[in-house]
């Protein structure tokens, strides 16, 4: 059986909510984040050589990156309708939003994050330097890319209300984390009227309700 190693108020939220929808057996361990450096405890840290949440363990086998976990746990549920299935005409629209969900918006996200963070802990007097060449990094770099995602977020969930079709899928799963996170930074206005909506939708999946009950939150915050 499989056993998820959930770091509190992170990333492997995601897998939480993929195990309840597919309604699987699982063993859920909940670690908590360092108070001071929001980081993983050791514990968690010393199961994975990348030291992040989140991680799985199932028999043998020790897997981190969620999409990664994404996949592997989908395999073991060749029945669910998360996968959009090779040949389908949402298939191109599915693979695009599971990959992109990691490797551009998670990672614009994290982006961003991480020069929050820099900016809040340099010494006060390199402070309004840092926030300038950072500020610029910000407009220059992120926004640009992360309006095009949205832009093309918009458009597709105009044709069909989730992204991986007709139905919820893995690709939206792994689109919560980085589209929460955009609601938060204030990307996700009123010039985006179809992402609200997808966001409403995935707020009333029982699903969705289930994994939040069990990880404690109200909303999903980012945390590095
Ligand atoms: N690309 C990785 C990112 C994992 C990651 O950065 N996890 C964060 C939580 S959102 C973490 O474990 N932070 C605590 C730490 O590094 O100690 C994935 O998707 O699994």
């Amino acid at each position: 059986m499989i056993t998820l190693h959930h770091l509190e108020y992170s990333q492997s939220f995601r897998i939480l909510w993929l195990l309840e929808e597919l309604g699987a057996e699982y063993e859920l361990k909940i670690y908590e984040r360092d108070k001071k450096t929001h980081q993983a405890p050791k514990e968690l840290k010393d199961l994975s050589p990348l030291g992040s949440a989140p991680v799985i363990t199932d028999g043998d086998v020790m897997l981190a990156e969620s999409n990664a976990i994404i996949d592997y746990i989908l395999d073991q549920h060749p029945e669910s309708k998360l996968r959009v299935e090779l040949g389908h005409e949402d298939r191109a629209r599915y693979l695009f939003w599971l990959h992109a969900s990691q490797g551009s918006m998670m990672s614009l996200m994290l982006m961003e994050a991480v020069f929050q963070i820099l900016i809040s802990r340099v010494p006060f007097w390199m402070r309004p330097l840092i926030k300038a060449v950072l500020g610029q990094a910000t407009s220059n770099l992120i926004h640009p890319r992360m309006k095009s995602l949205l832009q093309i977020a918009e458009a597709d969930l105009d044709k069909k209300e989730w992204f991986g079709g007709d139905h919820l899928a893995a690709a939206d799963i792994a689109l919560i984390y980085p589209m929460e996170s955009a609601k938060e930074r204030f990307y996700l206005d009123v010039d985006y009227p179809n992402c609200l909506a997808w966001l409403e939708r995935v707020h009333s999946c029982e699903s969705f309700k289930a994994a939040s009950a069990k990880d404690g939150r109200e909303s999903i915050t980012l945390k590095v």
